[in-house]
């Protein structure tokens, strides 16, 4: 199969007019055409893809080995302030990364109601969070950019293993289903429930985080979830986690205090309930 061919738009950034789409053995890559010695980019489809077949690492590295020092990466504002830090979670969970790992890095903030011309250039998608990965080029989604992160800066490696990295993957679409539910008894609620009892079995086995003793990968990606599940929930529907599913409550606690996280949450739960509000009301 031919992977990451004509299923989307490529979401990195070099202009088309710049780049030569090629095809390696299995995926495509672009060449700068402006500057044809330079290291060819993987199109996110290609990552994509790659990440899923379990043969990141000669790709990622190539991403890797021309990072910029800090860091750069592009994160959600609040609505009309682009100095203060919004509600995404996959951009928490960069930041997360980057915080545990202890990178310098620096972030641009962009207003999504308000995009500038100079981010729909970097990202026509329109979706944060975007990573720098060299001059000129940048990438999107959480997944992509994490592995990117780890690749460049293993130490501390914050991998988790491969049995364990989908661990609490289904609570944020379940969360998300009985948020925006209008229906008491359509099942939504029943679902979440089972994904987060599902968790708190799993913790209960192999806690206090996801892999354990030490935190790791799954647990910044699921962090800012939860966060959103509990600010959110509690807000519109006046639901909170299960007492007796002590082994969660009791991981959004050991994270949700982590410097980490507060360096990198939202700068208000208002901010949470506003970015939801119209998901709620549709
Ligand atoms: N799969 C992507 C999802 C990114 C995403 O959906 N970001 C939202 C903000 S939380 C976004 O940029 N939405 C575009 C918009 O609101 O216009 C990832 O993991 O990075």
């Amino acid at each position: 199969m031919k992977l990451g061919v004509g299923r989307r738009k490529p979401n990195f950034v070099m202009p088309a007019r710049r780049r030569t789409r090629f095809m390696t053995e299995n995926h495509f890559c672009y060449k700068n055409n402006a500057n044809p010695e330079k290291r060819p980019t993987c199109s996110i489809d290609c990552l994509e893809a790659l990440l899923t077949r379990n043969n990141t690492l000669l790709h990622l590295k190539m991403a890797a080995d021309s990072l910029p020092d800090p860091v750069q990466v592009i994160v959600k504002s609040v609505p009309g302030s682009t100095d203060t830090l919004g509600d995404c979670p996959f951009c928490q969970r960069v930041l997360l990364t980057l915080e545990e790992k202890k990178i310098p890095y620096e972030t641009k903030l962009v207003d999504l109601s308000n995009k500038p011309e100079w981010f729909l250039k970097i990202n026509p998608e329109g979706k944060v969070p975007v990573f720098k990965i060299a001059e000129g080029e940048w990438i999107a989604d959480s997944d992509v950019i994490t592995q990117i992160i780890e690749e460049k800066y293993p130490n501390p490696s914050f991998a988790t293993p491969a049995e364990k990295a989908s661990v609490g993957s289904k609570i944020f679409s379940s969360f998300v289903a009985f948020l925006k539910s209008k229906d008491p008894d359509d099942g939504s609620e029943q679902a979440l429930l089972n994904e987060l009892q599902a968790l708190d079995e799993h913790l209960k086995i192999n806690g206090p985080y996801i892999n354990g003793e030490d935190i790791s990968a799954a647990d910044f990606s699921l962090a800012p979830k939860l966060f959103h599940l509990e600010v959110a929930l509690d807000h519109f529907k006046d639901w909170r986690i299960p007492e007796n599913l002590t082994y969660v409550n009791a991981y959004t606690k050991l994270l949700f205090n982590r410097d980490s996280f507060a360096k990198t949450k939202p700068a208000a739960n208002e901010f949470v309930i506003a970015g939801w509000a119209p998901k709620v009301n549709a």
